[in-house]
């Protein structure tokens, strides 16, 4: 049995995520979770909202609320919504916990006393108007590089070029539209990332194993222009983790908080100890201190292609730069984009299928079934509503649906409701038999090499096994001419859906628990012998004929809800 410790990107506070979101981090990693501990392994998985930072300020002025009333709102309903997906995390945590306020102080301290932290005077944007330093994004003004009008501070959306406010042309305030912008001195602290670039560069070149996309992007930042370069690791805001030296005051940081980006991945950590403060565990520091038993841990992240540079830069910067004993990364899984129906998902046009939404028109296996199968892997992938109709028409209602309900309603009226007695199996069964260990042996192996894609279509070809060799025997034909044989054929049919109901957990885990509580069976142990896994259920042992496992999509709810969600241009 090893040790799994498992993270997925921590999604920001503000407002519902959408599939693209929830595909980029969340669903693959409880994916993972899943399948670690249904093969016997100790797992941690922890995920918590984030919640620091101008996006929460800004949505919470939006809603009229304070930030920390608005936080603590869409907490709940990201937590529910996450209980809606059954995404399995031991503790959904906070960013804005005691508990991460102290550990980033604490970090803090540590990397000023090793002299990694500077403090350079900054000149910054000060809006006399709204009495407060402007963040990038509370900028707009033309870019000097295109002419947009509307660029933002840190970024260009017409020509993609990355800016500095000073850069803009006639810029103005976002919040109340002044042009009265002025530059004020002020103080700010940075994180010498820079001094840690070689450190970096070994321990990146030491993961052979990982993907592609991880890499090359944390090589680009490393050696891309000038190379690493290091980050200012504070803002002025009222709301986030005041900059103190662990529990000391930073002369000259009054009323400044460290930017969200410094105190979200040390959050992983903190929610260990929340987990431990809600009484679901006991003991954090044998999952994140190497002196406490934490070497034996292995550490996986998940996340979306642009939360890179700060899981492979940034934050080890934060871990290795401390010196302290603390558990670093082994594996990080990142996925390109998933984009909506011929775009891209938007917020703020309400298009694209949100979390909230998606669990009111359909299950949440539907949609785990799509959005895994269907994961950004190699590169960004596309929502369709033919795709996801098709999808779940073929692979769930045709296939593995239709599967355990022919099975088991032929059973009923031929038999009854027991795993019938009688024949012995012969060639077919054994290639059967063969077969399905294959098949089980490739789709473990891609399931523990995060291969999501494959995964999922190795699973849906052990659901097709099952098919095709219904489809051969034809129990319902056998029977007229041999019952026993025919008993024979749909005692191990019966035996395979409790065997679909087990390997299919991880992708759709209330499907298989439906499956597996009508084959009546608790025992839901992972198969290593299959041969023997066909035999759990014995003749005799009584089953229920499952409701309808998946329905099919109609083509007039498709195109109702595409038109649904197409959102205001
Ligand atoms: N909240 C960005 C995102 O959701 C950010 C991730 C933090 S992980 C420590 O894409
Ligand atoms: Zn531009």
């Amino acid at each position: 049995m090893a040790r799994h410790l498992i993270t997925s990107a921590l999604p920001y506070i503000n407002g519902v995520k959408h599939l693209g979101n929830l595909i980029g981090s969340q669903l693959p990693a409880d994916l993972f979770a899943r399948y670690m501990r249904a093969r016997g392994h100790e797992v941690l998985f922890l995920c918590a909202t984030d919640e620091h930072g101008t996006p929460a300020e800004i949505a919470a002025a939006k809603a009229g609320q304070s930030v920390q009333d608005y936080c603590a709102e869409m907490h709940e309903v990201q937590s529910k919504l996450a209980d809606g997906f059954r995404l399995s995390f031991d503790h959904y945590g906070r960013s804005s916990s005691p508990q991460n306020h102290k550990l980033t102080q604490h970090f803090a301290g540590v990397l000023a006393e090793r002299g990694l932290i500077t403090e350079v005077e900054e000149n910054m944007m000060y809006s006399p108007v709204d009495g407060r330093y402007l963040p990038d994004r509370y900028i707009e003004g033309t870019c000097p590089n295109c002419g947009y009008h509307d660029a933002r501070g840190d970024q260009c959306d017409d020509c993609g070029k990355l800016l500095d406010p000073v850069d803009l042309i006639d810029p103005r305030s976002t919040i109340s539209g002044s042009t009265e912008l002025e530059m004020r001195a002020t103080k700010h602290l940075f994180l010498r990332q820079s001094a840690m670039k070689d450190k970096l560069d070994a321990w990146i070149d030491s993961k052979s194993d990982w993907p592609v996309l991880t890499t090359s992007i944390a090589k680009k930042w490393l050696h891309d222009g000038d190379g690493l370069q290091d980050r200012g690791i504070t803002r002025d805001l009222d709301w986030g983790v005041a900059v103190q030296k662990g529990d000391d005051a930073w002369p000259g940081m009054e009323g400044k908080v460290f930017y969200v980006w410094f105190d979200a991945p040390i959050e992983y950590i903190a929610c260990s100890q929340e987990w431990v403060e809600a009484g679901k565990g006991n003991d954090w520091e044998r999952w994140w201190r190497t002196d406490k038993g934490a070497d034996d841990v292995t550490y996986t992240q998940f996340m979306g292609k642009d939360n890179v540079p700060f899981h492979t830069l940034s934050f080890p910067s934060t871990i290795l730069g401390s010196e302290e004993p603390w558990k670093l990364v082994d594996y990080i899984k990142s996925f390109n984009y998933l984009n909506y129906d011929g775009g891209q998902f938007s917020t703020s046009r309400g298009r694209g299928v949100f979390m909230n939404q998606a669990l009111d028109i359909l299950p949440a296996d539907y949609w785990r079934w799509w959005l895994l199968s269907h994961a950004p892997e190699s590169s960004d992938s596309e929502f369709t509503w033919e795709n996801f109709q098709g999808s779940v028409n073929k692979d769930l209602a045709d296939v593995l649906g239709n599967f355990a309900s022919r099975v088991t309603k032929f059973c009923r009226s031929k038999f009854s409701e027991a795993v019938p007695e009688g024949g012995v199996q012969g060639e077919r069964e054994t290639q059967l038999i063969a077969d399905l260990t294959a098949g089980l042996k490739e789709y473990e192996g891609h399931m523990e090499a995060i291969e999501v894609r494959k995964a999922a279509a190795a699973l849906r070809a052990l659901w097709v096994l099952g098919n095709e060799y219904l489809q051969e025997v034809a129990p319902w034909s056998t029977f007229k001419t041999d019952p026993e044989q025919a008993a024979m054929q749909i005692r191990l049919a019966l035996n395979m859906i409790r065997l679909y109901a087990i390997i299919s957990a991880p992708f759709i885990p209330d499907a298989s628990a439906d499956l597996l509580k009508s084959m009546r069976s608790e025992d839901d142990t992972w198969p290593t012998d299959i041969a023997a896994a066909l035999a759990t259920m014995p003749e005799g042992h009584a089953f229920d004929v499952p409701d309808v496992t998946f329905r099919k999509i109609t083509d007039a709810e498709r195109e109702e809800w595409q038109e649904q969600f197409a959102g205001q241009s």
